[in-house]
């Protein structure tokens, strides 16, 4: 079992203006800012940001940036909010993963509805982040970090997604015909007994397209004597069959270090939700939430990022 020479831990630098996003940037009373889904729109950054309101209860809101770093602008009020007519929204709606469908030309947001029924994902589809289309709950609670690919995979769209079942968190994959009815559930990427994402995984942003696979980051759990500890790892899906895993790194490549990330509500937490990828296609933007308190931004040169998961162990 040849270890990648443990150089994951280096392909991700932090922002040095982090935390990007605060409770202090909003324009109205919030208790927390954080797991943001990230989507380029008219050549502006736009992250769909999570906000918890002073009752625990979440909503979405955006905030755009011409740069991804630095002057952003964040919208007066929510834009995804709890609809009281929803039975399975309300507690809440959480951590939105976006990608643009390209058959639908519209941008889908997976995102979590929480109710005393449990968690579970929900998709709104929109064209223009102001208004949106709901198109309802997808799969039974237990079910969070979800997101659909950009198109059909053999006529079919494809969702990854993390229920928990009989108490085992792993990551999944389910196809359909129409985006409601899903089926030929299959895991994708289990939890390793033992390991630094032994207890849970979950994707984190949505898969990113590149010439040798799907990348996919996503988070990994181990609970320990003072709490869950949220580190990230990486592994590489097949271009046409996403259902294949290809590579899966051994490392995380991303851990919880900084003060932001070590205090907050949830201390010990980095939480991906979105990406973005430069137009120059070179600079990986990944956004996070921090302890469940802020959301910051950790850049990797994707050039490494390829380098690295390629070399890493084949999983077939
Ligand atoms: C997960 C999700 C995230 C949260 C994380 C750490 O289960 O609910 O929204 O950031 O826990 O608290």
């Amino acid at each position: 079992m040849a270890l990648n020479t443990h150089r994951g831990i280096s392909l991700f630098r932090r922002y040095e203006g982090n935390p990007i996003l605060t409770p202090k940037n909003w324009p109205y009373p919030v208790n927390s800012v954080f797991n943001p889904g990230a989507t380029e729109v008219d050549g502006e950054t736009l992250l769909l940001v999570r906000a918890e309101d002073p009752r625990g209860f979440s909503h979405l809101t955006t905030a755009r940036s011409w740069d991804g770093r630095t002057n952003w602008i964040v919208e007066p009020k929510p834009i995804l909010e709890p609809d009281p007519n929803i039975q399975e929204e309300q507690w809440g709606v959480e951590d939105p993963r976006i990608v643009f469908l390209e058959e639908e030309g519209k941008y889908a947001v997976t995102y979590v509805s929480f109710s005393q029924g449990g968690p579970l994902i929900s998709l709104a589809l929109t064209e223009d982040f102001r208004t949106f289309e709901r198109r309802g709950s997808l799969l039974p609670p237990e079910d969070k970090d979800a997101s659909l690919f950009p198109r059909r995979f053999e006529g079919r769209y494809a969702l990854i997604h993390r229920p928990i079942i009989r108490g085992e968190a792993h990551i999944w994959i389910s196809f359909s015909p129409d985006l409601k009815y899903w089926g030929e559930h299959r895991v994708l990427l289990p939890v390793r007994a033992g390991w630094w994402d032994c207890h849970k995984v979950g994707l984190g942003p949505q898969p990113i397209e590149t010439p040798e696979g799907w990348l996919i980051i996503y988070h990994g759990v181990r609970a320990t004597a003072s709490g869950d500890l949220y580190r990230v790892g990486l592994a590489l899906l097949d271009l046409d069959k996403p259902w294949k895993v290809i590579r899966r790194a051994q490392e995380w490549v991303f851990s919880p270090k900084e003060n932001y990330e070590l205090i907050g509500d949830v201390p010990g937490v980095v939480f991906p939700c979105g990406v973005v990828v430069n137009k120059e296609g070179n600079e990986l933007m990944m956004y996070y939430g921090a302890a469940d308190t802020s959301v910051a931004l950790a850049i990797a040169d994707m050039g490494d990022v390829m380098d690295y998961i390629i070399r890493c162990p084949s999983i077939s």
